[in-house]
């Protein structure tokens, strides 16, 4: 039953003067807007950034900001639902499209909110996280998980460019974000544990030894080896799409504590119409062209490209050709907030 509640109007000037003088203030008429009948009201609107409009601004800023007075040369990528400028791509999660040039570093630091990058173009960048050196390929997930040390490097010749996604808009919400500085870290003599420990999935080290699992065992997720894990899945299912989560390969759950991660493959034809989720999303197509119907926008999208959906969207994704998209989404946080839900369209 929808009663309709009482307004601040409706009530005495002299009452609400009282009340705003004892810092106080009436719920019910603002009940409705912090619980909403029947699903949430996202203030989150689908977003499309194209590759090909962000690279020559990100090349501009290669020009005027040297990436000392950067520390971190990005451009963040804003909601528009939240207006430019705006810290956070969807609810929970911001996203800034990176670039890197040869020689350049980005110096160390470590900071409570926990990152992934998606390498977008380029060869010979690099991610030093706690010592190991994490080489960046295109379509590469790097993490960088909260309370370890990173700091970027670049041995190329060519721009570096990679997408950002980090839980950064939680940890502002809980005042819980900051972050410290230190020199660059010294870089351990040997390939990160995606090329020794865990070059094959199903396959750990041993517990012989004793050593016990890190918390984040392995930090790269190498494209080459997830594309071909699509295919032979696509190849052997039977069907069109193909999709993956990346895991942590010790104990099976999603590779950080608040964000996760699913590669998603297309064949060329595919329609694909996933439930409705409370989780929000964010997509960014590694390979192929097509179309996604977010509620009523639709989103003509190509190589390199980046969109979102808001919580509760209704998604349809359409491939002209085989595409390959990895899906970065709050999931992981709303099942431990005990309320991550799907309903069927
Ligand atoms: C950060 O640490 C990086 O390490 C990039 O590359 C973007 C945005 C906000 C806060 C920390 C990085 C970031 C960030």
């Amino acid at each position: 039953m929808s009663t309709q509640l009482g307004t601040l109007e409706e009530l005495p000037q002299d009452y609400r003067d009282d009340m705003a003088a004892a810092g106080v203030a009436p719920l019910w008429p603002m009940m409705r807007n912090v619980l909403p009948h029947g699903a949430p009201r996202p203030v989150t609107k689908p977003g499309h950034w194209e590759f090909a409009a962000l690279r020559p601004l990100l090349m501009r800023a290669g020009e005027l900001t040297p990436v000392e007075k950067a520390e971190r040369r990005v451009l963040v990528l804003s909601d528009p639902g939240r207006g430019t400028g705006a810290m956070q791509a969807t609810s929970s999660i911001y996203l800034g499209m990176q670039l890197l040039l040869p020689g350049e570093t980005a110096p160390a630091h470590v900071h409570t909110p926990s990152a992934v990058r998606i390498i977008v173009e380029g060869k010979g960048g690099y991610t030093v996280v706690d010592g190991e050196k994490l080489p960046m390929e295109e379509g590469d997930l790097v993490l960088t998980p909260g309370g370890e040390w990173h700091d970027h490097g670049h041995e190329g010749t060519e721009p570096v460019i990679w997408l950002d996604a980090l839980d950064l808009p939680l940890f502002v919400y809980l005042e819980g974000s900051y972050a410290e500085e230190g020199p660059l870290q010294a870089q351990r003599n040997r390939p990160d544990a995606s090329q020794v420990e865990y070059l094959a999935s199903g396959l750990a080290p041993s517990r012989k030894h004793g050593a016990g699992a890190r918390r984040y065992p392995m930090m790269r997720y190498p494209w080459t080896r997830t594309k071909e894990a699509l295919r032979e899945l696509v190849k052997y299912n039977g069907g069109d799409v193909a999709e993956l989560d990346y895991v942590n390969p010790e104990t099976g759950a999603d590779v950080l504590p608040t964000m996760g991660f699913t590669a998603m493959m297309l064949t060329k034809g595919a329609k694909e119409e996933p439930p409705l989720r409370s989780s929000s999303a964010a997509f960014h197509v590694i390979g192929g062209k097509g179309r996604t119907i977010v509620n009523d926008r639709v989103i003509e999208w190509g190589p390199k490209d980046t969109f979102t959906a808001p919580v509760f969207a209704k998604i349809t994704h359409q491939a002209d050709e085989d595409a390959y998209i990895i899906r970065v989404h709050d999931r992981p946080l709303q099942e431990k907030l005990g309320y991550y839900e799907e309903r069927s369209r």
